[in-house]
């Protein structure tokens, strides 16, 4: 039978965690074949609501969880870690500015990505979800010299997911019928949710709806769709946010023809080298490749360059703050 996989989730007692170690232990991120272990990091303070969601993981009985350890140390959490989700971060609170918030990430993200660097496996497969995502990803992977740099990715399949149920139900018809949808750039406000490659029933979605709905609604629903769920529900999202990162990881492992993910950019669509932007992506062979040849029109050019502009800057000030 196969080892087990060591997949790590830190901010584990968080509300993604609780969303997402289930899933995880019943097969749903690696596949129903493939046992899986899995590491729990918190902070001190958390450790012991870390120990009781192990609890109940144990309760489950599930066939495929062969371990479950619970630790306030990432050199413990990373070692020999195939799959690391990076779910605990530290929250923009009232009075914070943009600084503030990227010092206490770098806090967190810099040690993460070099207990990653220090200690994980080979194949280590990083998602970053924890806010700010793509930056995030970016100070750990700058931490992690020795991982190869594509391994860091951030989270932007939510996003997705959420522009394909909108378009779903502008048109009246099932997900499954939307073939290529794309979102680009940050997991932020300035995303780009692209309806210009995106297909239905073989016709393209941009010529199936009218320029205002999708400028004016689409695109700013996806993009502030977080802020509806906080507003509705009193709390941000956890359980779609948990699906999203098990369908990245799960498509990124056994592949994909077409989905978005935040992955350094090798240049590409003229998005800064080097910065981890979300992309059209296939996953082939356990790599992410940015599908290539695209053609970009006048109104994605300048929306994709707004997101790119945002990541450009938030990587400056990580600079300026020794984070990178
Ligand atoms: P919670 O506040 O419920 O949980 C976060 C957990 O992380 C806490 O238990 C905290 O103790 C832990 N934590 C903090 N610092 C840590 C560290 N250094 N090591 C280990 N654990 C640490 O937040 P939750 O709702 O679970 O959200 C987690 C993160 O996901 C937030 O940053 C949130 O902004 C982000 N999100 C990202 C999304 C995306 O699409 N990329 C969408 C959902 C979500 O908003």
């Amino acid at each position: 039978a196969q080892s087990p996989v060591k997949v790590t989730v830190t901010g584990a007692a968080g509300q993604i965690g609780y969303a997402l170690l289930f899933r995880i232990a019943s097969g749903q991120l690696l596949g129903a074949d493939v046992p899986v272990k899995l590491s729990l990091l918190e902070i001190p303070q958390a450790v012991k609501a870390a120990e009781g969601t192990a609890m109940e993981l144990d309760d489950c009985a599930f066939p495929l969880l062969s371990g479950i350890e619970v630790t306030a140390d990432p050199n413990v959490a990373f070692d020999g870690t195939n799959v690391a989700l990076l779910v605990g971060a530290r929250p923009r609170t009232a009075g914070m500015e943009r600084g503030d918030l990227l010092q206490a990430n770098g806090g967190i993200f810099g040690p993460q990505g070099k207990a990653i660097n220090d200690h994980a496996a080979d194949d280590i497969r990083v998602l970053v979800v924890g806010n700010p995502a793509n930056t995030n990803s970016l100070i750990a992977q700058q931490h992690a010299p020795d991982v190869p740099a594509e391994r860091f990715t951030a989270m932007t399949r939510l996003d997705h997911n959420r522009a394909l149920s909108q378009l779903a139900a502008k048109l009246q018809v099932p997900v499954t019928e939307i073939k290529k949808m794309t979102i680009w750039g940050n997991h932020s406000a300035t995303q780009y949710p692209d309806l210009f490659h995106a297909e239905v029933g073989g016709k393209i979605a941009a010529e199936l709806v009218d320029e205002a709905w999708l400028r004016d609604t689409f695109i700013p629903t996806v993009a502030k769709r977080g802020a509806a769920i906080i507003e509705a529900r009193g709390a941000s999202s956890a359980a779609s946010a948990a699906n999203a990162a098990i369908d990245h990881v799960f498509d990124w492992v056994n592949g994909t023809e077409w989905t978005s993910a935040a992955i350094p950019s090798d240049g590409s669509y003229g998005v800064p080298e080097g910065i981890i932007s979300s992309f059209p992506v296939a996953s082939r062979n356990g790599k992410w490749e940015i599908i290539q040849g695209l053609e970009i029109n006048a109104f994605s050019r300048e929306r994709i360059d707004a997101s790119a502009r945002e990541l450009e800057e938030e990587r400056a000030a990580v600079r300026e703050l020794g984070l990178i």
